[in-house]
């Protein structure tokens, strides 16, 4: 049906009216989603059904992916282009009056995530299934994604988002393999041919029925699947509750995607919610091991389980439940199997962050899965003690249970055999600082898996223009070996490609501009800067240094008759967490400037401040392709990677950014004249840290600039905000500036300086540019799975030979 555009024109026509009930001359562009999306269900199934043939007719080991976030985005686009039939699609289309770009703008994103976990997760299936390897997604299909953010008199307001609202034409329900999640209830130790046996009674049972969506690797057969799991009802609903409050609190398990990762609300339902995902998707993983394999002793050899931050680590416990009492087998064995299973990927250090389950709701919700874990942080200390007997204290603080919590980060720890964090410096700081302990008693379980993203959605799909240039210039081998795109070295000193190269840019930002003109009525200048800060709104990710920067400028330009700047366009984009206070008074702070500086016609041809409101993945992929300056300016040590980093060099903005996370590997890959890094290092935060942090006060005094744009923050300057950024003029201040936003204000003005300068000298940026992209390939997420594949999961590719 895609073989050629009449054949598609064909039965794309037939398949409307027969799928819609009306003549095609009538459709709207939701019938025609509708259409398309289910000739390309069609048309992958055959490949869908073989891969799964595939995979339980031969021996090679499979890997499951557990997230509580996958990031997905708009599906239709990204599977035209990994099937090869985008092409014959849009001119098909064309022909019949159809604009496939209005097609897919009408699809909702699937924002089953928060921001950089969920979005790495994404990529990940995305290069797993373009690089044949055998590995599917376990998730959560809430029926409510990450909120729909709304700025109302600049202050966010968020609305329940609606993906499933017309249907989601990607998955198929499959009611027939659901499994059922006890909650609850108390566990019965009895004695049974001499041993002990655990029964878990009186339960609360919910069905997790799973969906699957097929992940359609790039130019291959090969059809992964993404499972997500609903909670719905069980047939036995429990006889002492209210069947409609019963109804709703299982309901309520796969509603909403948790607001935060950093901010703990709703506890029970959070931890609900985690245990649901790993139990659905456990009892099905051996279910079909069961039925290929018969017994579990092999388990470890054919199935590897990767935890995506501490989310799933209740997988260590429910496997080795199954193994205890489902199995029969010693704990020795199941431990054994256990943690040959298991692997787990840390992406954070704020203590904040690491998740960490008070007893009191942890044992009554989950008994037997409690028991578990008492059992394994008893052998665990025992294990501390005979290394190193008598140290309480490190035992102490090893202690996977202790003073009433249960460490999530520890149990992942001591229940895996790999460790991994996303960045040279993430996984150091780790090895080193964080994780200090188990990394000297586990050594050889840590190592590094610098984050990737895939090059198909956020190059070739995102940034069509600039694929064609770069295919035009080294051919197209690029895009199945991105690390081939370091051939596009020397055409950084091509001076027809850097003309190119500028005006795909330009063309791109004309096309931002119109967007930012529709989103908020504003006209930007498309020659000026295009200064871009785009990710979660959080205090360490510094948006505040940005927005004094942009002060200070406005200040100069106001009072300095003589001073002027090249014209700079400021763009924010950013959710904060609903019940995070701090970064929503950031928000409304960036809009009132916004609204300032955008209207002061003194100022306003040279700066300008936009707030593009409900940042989410469609919106990314038009923003990466229109930006000059990629500000990447977190405190140093705080940000565990970044993959927004990459999604911008990968499009040819140029860095400013800190020591942190990925910039380091991107400073090591384009050498220090092709970015532009500023400000302390993490050493220097680290040990200000140890020695009770630097005096914010004396930096404020010192700094006439500095004074003055704190000053601005509660003086009057924002009218009708009197007292509004009250909150942050304390973080600075009073409460001492945790992430050294004064400290490194000298340091980041000096880099922006630069940046202008640099900027003007129009063939030296577009080198720079250029640069920056031959070298991007090294962070394609191909790189990264295979490293996962050889190094941790030890996964084969299948062959279609
Ligand atoms: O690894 C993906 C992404 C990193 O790039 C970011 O630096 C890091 O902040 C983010 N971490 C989280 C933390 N979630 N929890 N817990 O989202 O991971």
């Amino acid at each position: 049906m895609f073989s050629n555009k009449e054949k598609f024109k064909e039965v794309f026509s037939k398949k409307l009216e027969m799928m819609c009930g009306k003549r095609f001359e009538e459709s709207t562009v939701r019938d025609q989603y509708h259409t398309l999306g289910n000739m390309i269900r069609e048309y992958i199934s055959n490949n869908w059904i073989q891969t799964n043939e595939k995979y339980r007719a031969e021996n090679n080991k499979q890997v499951y992916y557990l997230s509580i976030e996958f990031l997905l985005g708009r599906l239709l686009g990204s599977n035209l282009i990994n099937l090869g039939i985008r092409d014959v699609v849009e001119e098909g289309l064309k022909d019949l009056g159809i604009d496939l770009r209005e097609i897919e703008e009408s699809e909702a994103d699937a924002g089953l995530g928060n921001g950089g976990l969920g979005r790495l997760a994404a990529c990940f299936l995305d290069s797993l299934a373009s690089l044949n390897l055998p590995g599917h997604g376990c998730g959560i299909r809430y029926k409510h994604g990450l909120f729909e953010q709304k700025i109302v008199d600049g202050y966010q307001v968020e609305l329940p988002e609606q993906w499933l609202r017309n249907g989601n034409v990607w998955e198929v329900r499959k009611a027939d393999l659901a499994v059922e999640v006890n909650f609850w209830g108390k566990v019965e130790v009895s004695q049974e041919k001499g041993r002990l046996t655990f029964r878990h009674i009186d339960a609360e049972k919910v069905m997790a029925v799973p969906y699957d969506m097929p992940v359609i690797g790039y130019d291959t057969k090969t059809v992964n699947t993404l499972r997500l799991w609903s909670a719905e009802p069980a047939k036995m609903f429990p006889i002492h509750k209210n069947i409609m409050q019963y109804k709703r609190e299982t309901e309520s398990i796969s509603e909403f995607l948790y607001p935060d990762d950093t901010h703990d609300e709703g506890k029970i339902l959070r931890l609900k919610q985690q245990y649901f995902l790993v139990a659905a998707s456990l009892g099905s993983i051996v279910r079909t091991y069961r039925h290929k394999y018969g017994h579990l002793y092999d388990f470890h050899k054919h199935v590897a389980i990767h935890v995506n931050d501490t989310h799933p680590v209740l997988a260590i416990p429910e496997l080795m439940r199954i193994l205890l009492d489902e199995e029969g087998m010693s704990w020795e064995d199941a431990w054994h199997i256990t943690t040959n299973t298991i692997s787990y990927t840390n992406h954070t250090t704020l203590s904040e962050a690491l998740e960490k389950w008070p007893v009191y709701i942890f044992q009554p919700l989950l008994p037997r899965i409690y028991m578990i874990v008492e059992e394994i942080n008893e052998r665990f200390c025992r294990d501390l003690w005979e290394r190193y007997p008598g140290d309480w204290k490190r035992i102490e603080e090893m202690a996977i249970i202790a003073h009433g919590l249960v460490k999530m980060a520890h149990l992942a720890i001591a229940g895996s055999y790999s460790v991994n964090g996303v960045a040279k410096i993430h996984t150091d700081i780790l090895k080193h600082r964080e994780m200090k302990l188990f990394y000297e008693f586990f050594p050889e379980k840590f190592n590094n898996k610098t984050n990737g993203i895939t090059h198909r959605r956020w190059l070739l799909k995102a940034n069509p223009e600039l694929s064609r240039l770069i295919t035009n210039a080294i051919g197209d081998e690029w895009i199945k070996q991105p690390e081939k795109l370091l051939d596009l070295k020397p055409y950084a000193y091509d001076v027809s490609f850097k003309q190119n190269l500028a005006a795909i840019k330009q063309k791109r930002k004309k096309m931002l501009a119109q967007r930012i003109y529709e989103q908020t009525g504003v006209v930007v200048d498309e020659s000026s800067i295009f200064d871009v800060q785009v990710k979660r709104l959080h205090a360490y990710k510094r948006q505040l240094l940005n927005v004094l920067h942009i002060m200070y400028l406005y200040n100069r330009l106001k009072e300095e008759s003589s001073f002027s700047i090249y014209p700079r366009t400021f763009i924010f984009g950013a959710k904060a967490s609903p019940g995070y206070y701090y970064a929503k008074k950031i928000i409304k702070l960036i809009n009132s400037l916004a609204e300032k500086v955008n209207n002061d016609r003194q100022t306003n041809e040279q700066l300008k401040v936009i707030f593009l409101e409900n940042y989410r993945v469609s919106l990314a992929e038009e923003i990466f392709p229109a930006a000059d300056v990629s500000e990447q300016i977190s405190t140093a040590s705080k940000e565990a990677s970044g993959t927004g980093n990459m999604k911008f060099m990968m499009n040819g903005a140029v860095t400013l950014g800190t020591l942190d996370g990925a910039n380091i590997e991107i400073l090591e890959l384009v050498g220090e004249e092709n970015i532009f890094i500023f400000g302390m290092t993490a050493d220097e935060v680290i040990s200000y840290y140890q020695n009770g942090g630097y005096h914010a006060y004396e930096y404020y005094h010192h700094d006439k600039r500095i004074k003055q744009v704190v000053d601005q923050l509660v003086n009057g300057f924002f009218p009708n905000v009197y007292d509004h950024f009250e909150p942050i003029y304390d973080s600075l201040l009073t409460q001492n500036d945790q992430y050294f936003v004064l400290r490194d204000f000298a340091a980041y003005v000096e880099a922006q300086e630069k940046v202008e300068k640099a900027y003007q000298q129009r063939d030296k940026w577009l080198e720079m540019s250029a640069i920056n992209i031959a070298h991007s390939g090294h962070f394609s997420s191909d790189r990264t799975i295979r490293e996962y594949a050889n190094d941790i999961w030890n996964i084969k590719p299948i062959s279609w030979e």
